[in-house]
């Protein structure tokens, strides 16, 4: 049921996960470029392609999502600039998480762990290292290059329905499916749960992680929707998605990361337990299952938009020097959305080398170390990275002390 505007992207006219008609738009952005697709020197010379960014509601399923598909290939297999070793509380949160199911399903040699988007390499390195049998999948070739080189065993490819058959006709059967913010990103829903319960033994559990819908409406976390987020769950939604499948959603914790997130215990045997219970009542009795409490969020966005532009504005008119922290996909959808261009912005700084001496999508703001901060001491730092506050503002000790200022944007724009 998908329209074709043309060969890079499709206008889906039903529910991703339940496919019925009743979806309708409650966020509208116009047309952005792609969040991760960073530009080179000689980018800049060519206009970018630019995509509908809306947000839409599904009353049959409560699922939230964009209604415009990119070609996974243009967002995921070229140059994706995502590792997610660059930050030290992702590698931290990750690694307990190992060590936690590594103890709580005594897993051994014998056992096998599978990650779909394992990037480079950092989560399965630490079953690696417990000598478990460990499978990554990822298309990103840079990224699965790099869990190559740290002992990783990675497939570059696509997780599908069909790679799962063909991994199970192989004999595999895992013990524990790991999938980390990438359900959100995988236009083929369906296919992809159905993929998890094609690769999961009897007694396994896939340990999904994403982006939580609620904090996202809460605390106005606008800029994280972006053409790669294709989905923001809520458990309700999730719930329907996952039975679909013949899976249950057993047990689910929050996670402060990105955010606010979600991990998912999610096994081939009904035994739901009192976490999801009460998230269920939790999502019901806030509304979060219907479309009433989408409707003000545009006016939420918009009174965002306009407040962080005043004060951006304000700064630069009294002559402050202003630079930005983060060359983060979700610091696109900000950037772009409310405008904010070279002339309030000098350069963003970030520590992913790969990111470097490249741009920002759309507005083309350049991107450098994390050490021009101290070389030119600009008086703020708009943090676009907002989700690593604490871990930042520690880094950056030494920039504060000097007299800088960081700008936090969400939930509302505010100066520390
Ligand atoms: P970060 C990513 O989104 C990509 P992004 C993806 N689309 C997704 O789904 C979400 O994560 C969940 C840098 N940094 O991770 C690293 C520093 O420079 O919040 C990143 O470039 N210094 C798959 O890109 C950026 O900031 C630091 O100390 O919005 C953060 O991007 C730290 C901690 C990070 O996600
Ligand atoms: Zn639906």
């Amino acid at each position: 049921d998908m329209m074709c505007l043309d060969a890079n992207s499709v206008t889906e006219r039903a529910c991703r996960s339940c496919g019925g008609s009743g979806i309708e738009t409650f966020l509208e952005f116009g047309k952005t470029p792609l969040a991760d697709r960073l530009l080179t020197s000689s980018d800049i010379a060519e206009p970018e392609p630019i995509f509908p960014l809306r947000v839409a509601f599904c009353k049959d399923c409560s699922l939230v999502q964009i209604t415009e598909t990119v070609n996974p290939i243009i967002l995921f297999a070229d140059s994706y600039p995502y590792y997610s070793s660059f930050s030290p509380a992702l590698l931290k949160h990750s690694r307990a998480n190992a060590v936690d199911l590594i103890n709580r399903r005594g897993l051994g040699p014998e056992s096998l762990v599978i990650e779909l988007a394992s990037n480079d390499g950092y989560l399965l390195k630490n079953y690696v290292e417990a000598g478990i049998r460990v499978l990554g999948i990822d298309p990103a070739d840079g990224p699965a290059a790099a869990a190559e080189r740290v002992g990783v065993p990675t497939r570059c490819a696509f997780f599908t329905r069909d790679l799962a058959e063909t991994l199970r006709a192989q004999g595999m059967r895992a013990d524990i499916i790991h999938a980390n913010n990438v359900l959100a990103h995988v236009a083929d829903t369906n296919g992809f749960v159905a993929g998890i319960a094609r690769l999961l033994k009897d007694d396994g559990v896939a340990v999904i992680e994403a982006p939580y819908v609620e904090p996202l409406i809460e605390h106005c976390e606008f800029d994280t929707i972006y053409h790669e987020h294709l989905c923001y769950f809520s458990v309700t939604a999730l719930d329907k998605l996952f039975r679909r499948h013949g899976l249950y959603l057993n047990e689910v914790k929050h996670l402060s990361i990105h955010g606010g997130s979600l991990r998912l215990y999610v096994e081939p045997r009904e035994n739901v337990g009192a976490t999801v219970k009460e998230q269920l009542a939790h999502e019901a009795s806030r509304g979060i299952d219907a479309i009433g409490y989408f409707r003000d969020f545009s006016t939420k966005v918009d009174a965002l938009k306009r407040d962080l532009s005043t004060l951006l504005r304000r700064l630069k008119s009294q002559g402050a020097t202003i630079a930005a922290y983060g060359a983060a996909a979700k610091g696109a959808t900000l950037i772009n959305t409310v405008g904010i261009g070279r002339d309030l912005v000098d350069f963003v700084v970030d520590r992913n080398v790969y990111k470097h001496n490249k741009y920002m999508p759309g507005q083309r703001l350049p991107i450098r170390s994390t050490e021009a901060l101290l070389e030119v001491q600009p008086d703020y730092v708009l943090l676009l990275a907002w989700n690593f506050v604490d871990e930042i503002l520690d880094q950056q000790a030494e920039y504060r002390a000097r007299g800088g200022k960081f700008i936090v944007p969400v939930p509302t724009p505010r100066i520390i």
